[in-house]
């Protein structure tokens, strides 16, 4: 019945299956691109966000990119076993890429827990940042993967949507699995474990940001300057009510704790207050996240946790209590806080020490 038409007909065999093999290989590498690109944004987004909804939609996109990069391997073996030879440079890439997934998985399905002294989120987010010169390199040297028109003709797209598809029945299965796993330490929107079932503070691990030190400083001797003015931690103390607020690191733990806090807002002058943009909230190391103004009501300066004071490495004598922020945040260690005019978006995203 059906005749052929006679271009298909010329178009069969060797060739044409080779011309498709040569056009899915650069698809493939053009997609892993786009996922590798994808993830390593939404990375860096889930980071910044503390509140849970955004937080929530940023991991969830994560999540997505990075099952992305898993559905693409079987094809980039289809690749890789075709190229003439292996470089040493790609396997490294290989090797990367790889143990990023696997810490993700790890930090999904284990959560927070330290081996070698590393955590799943330092090893997933060092990798990630190596993978950056190594892809860059890799693309660069192998030839332009510029796309083309028939990338968006009706059978590639049938891919893609296929792909898609399949990458959101991968992310669903393993967000339905994550639950079961340490049942006891339910995951956040962020992603993160509760790290201690306890109300109090002193309990959870200290944590530095990148290369901060603990300083000493004396509860009797320090004094917090705002906006100008010296006061004492006894005058803190006086102050104090307890505040219940989530501290929810990037490494990949959360603790809901009890703090004794003073309001920003109610030691900082209320004309000065209106008129600034920021808050400038700094370490005695130098260490310092600006804040808008106007979440100085939701800011909170803590001396200490149900009645104990502080210890040196949770930011003794004094330190900031941001809920809604990642730790972060969390300033330890006050020195002073500032009535400022630079824009709080106007900063890094992240602590540079
Ligand atoms: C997960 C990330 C990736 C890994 C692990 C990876 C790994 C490899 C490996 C091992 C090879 C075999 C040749 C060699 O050793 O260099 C290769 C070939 C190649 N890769 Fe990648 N690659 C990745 C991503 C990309 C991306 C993002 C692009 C382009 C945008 C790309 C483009 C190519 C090209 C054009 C070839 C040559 C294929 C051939 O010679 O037929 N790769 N890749
Ligand atoms: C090459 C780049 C990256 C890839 C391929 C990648 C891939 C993944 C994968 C597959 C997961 C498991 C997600 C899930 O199934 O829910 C994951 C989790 C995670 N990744 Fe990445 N990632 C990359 C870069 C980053 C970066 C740069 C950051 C942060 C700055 C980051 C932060 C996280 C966090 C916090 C989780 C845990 C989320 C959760 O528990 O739901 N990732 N990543
Ligand atoms: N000065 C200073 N403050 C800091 C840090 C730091 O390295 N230096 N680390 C932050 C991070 S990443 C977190 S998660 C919290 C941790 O608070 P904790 O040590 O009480 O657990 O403090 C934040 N405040
Ligand atoms: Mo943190």
């Amino acid at each position: 019945m059906a005749e052929q038409p006679s271009n298909l007909v010329a178009d069969s065999g060797p060739r044409r299956g080779r011309r498709l093999l040569r056009r899915s290989a650069r698809r493939t590498n053009l997609g892993l691109l786009v996922v590798l690109v994808g993830a390593f944004v939404s990375g860096w987004l889930a980071f910044a966000s503390g509140r849970p909804t955004t937080a929530g939609l940023s991991t969830v996109l994560h999540g997505l990119f990075g099952v992305a990069v898993v559905a693409l391997l079987p094809w980039k073996s289809v690749v890789i076993r075709r190229a003439g030879g292996l470089r040493l440079a790609s396997v490294a890439l290989l090797v990367i890429i790889v143990g990023c997934l696997v810490a993700g998985f790890v930090q999904v399905f284990a959560g927070f827990l330290i081996i070698f002294g590393v955590t799943p989120i330092q090893v997933h987010v060092g990798a990630a940042l190596i993978a950056v010169p190594l892809v860059v390199f890799h693309a660069l040297r192998h030839r332009p993967q510029r796309p083309r028109r028939t990338d968006l003709a009706r059978r590639a797209l049938l891919a893609d949507v296929a792909l898609a598809t399949g990458v959101g029945v991968g992310y669903g299965i393993v967000a339905a699995a994550a639950p079961f796993t340490r049942p006891d330490r339910p995951r956040a929107a962020t992603g993160s474990r509760p790290v201690v079932a306890g109300e109090s503070a002193i309990a959870v691990p200290a944590t530095i940001w990148l290369f901060d030190r603990v300083p000493v400083l004396s509860p009797t001797q320090h004094r917090v300057e705002i906006a100008g003015v010296p006061v004492t931690m006894a005058e803190l103390a006086t102050r104090a009510q307890e505040v219940r607020a989530r501290l929810d690191c990037t490494n990949g733990w959360y603790a809901d704790a009890i703090w004794d806090a003073v309001r920003l807002s109610e030691l900082l002058p209320a004309g000065p207050l209106a008129e600034a943009s920021s808050l400038r909230v700094r370490s005695v190391t130098g260490y310092e996240r600006l804040f808008p103004a106007g979440d100085s009501s939701h800011l909170w300066l803590a001396i200490g946790s149900r009645g104990r004071a502080l210890t040196a490495g949770h930011g003794a004598p004094v330190r900031l209590i941001a809920p809604g922020r990642r730790g972060f945040w969390w300033v330890k260690w006050v020195a002073s806080i500032e009535l400022d005019d630079q824009p709080s978006w106007l900063q890094p995203p992240f602590p540079t020490r």
